[in-house]
């Protein structure tokens, strides 16, 4: 098992799974999910279009897995990161469940390696600072119980949040 940080672009990142910053509807947004879904061509939209048919789109703090069409995975994995809305309705505890039902469901894909963007850092407004402490606690505790090896990698768009996971995870400047 093994954490790092590295600064720029997921979707140029080869790994088994893709982690997106998604919203509700899962038909696509701005931001990563833009990005992820240019990247990776429309294969993805009609994986995510299937899970809407059977369970309507994904609840913030939920994850949901599909193909990863063009990009350089297996799979991309969407998670609804909470909208800070002052940290009163429960955003820490939904922003902690979205990387722990991300690795939940990396697990039982057999995936080894898994990129993570900074989940609800951007459009959602969520404090980068605590972001980035709770994302490093909830991914090495899911990663303590976990008998076989997942590599997570934080792949971090902008220099601050690069830096803050660094501190977090004690990695030297
Ligand atoms: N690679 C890695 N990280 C990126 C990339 C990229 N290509 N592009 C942006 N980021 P955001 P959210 C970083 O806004 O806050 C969408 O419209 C960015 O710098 O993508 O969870 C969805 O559809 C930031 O640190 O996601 C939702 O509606 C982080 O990714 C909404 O935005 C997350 O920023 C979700 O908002």
């Amino acid at each position: 098992m093994k954490i790092e940080v590295v600064r720029g672009d997921i979707t140029r990142i080869a790994a088994d799974a893709i982690v997106n910053a998604a919203n509700t509807s899962l038909l696509g947004g701005g931001g990563v999910d833009g990005a992820i879904h240019r990247a990776g061509g429309p294969a993805i939209l009609e994986d995510c279009r299937k899970i809407i048919a059977r369970q309507g789109g994904c609840k913030t703090g939920e994850a949901v897995i599909t193909g990863a069409g063009d990009l350089p995975a297996k799979y991309v994995i969407h998670t609804v990161g909470p909208v800070w809305n002052g940290g009163t309705h429960g955003e820490e505890e939904k922003l902690a469940s979205c990387y722990r039902n991300s690795l939940q469901l990396a697990r039982d894909h057999q995936c080894c390696t898994v990129t993570f963007p900074n989940i609800s850092t951007g459009i959602y407004h969520f404090p980068k600072e605590k972001a980035a402490a709770i994302a490093v606690r909830a991914v090495q505790s899911f990663l303590a119980g976990q008998p076989a090896g997942i590599n997570v990698i934080f792949v971090c768009f902008d220099e601050e949040n690069y830096s803050l996971l660094k501190a977090e995870l004690k990695i030297g400047h």
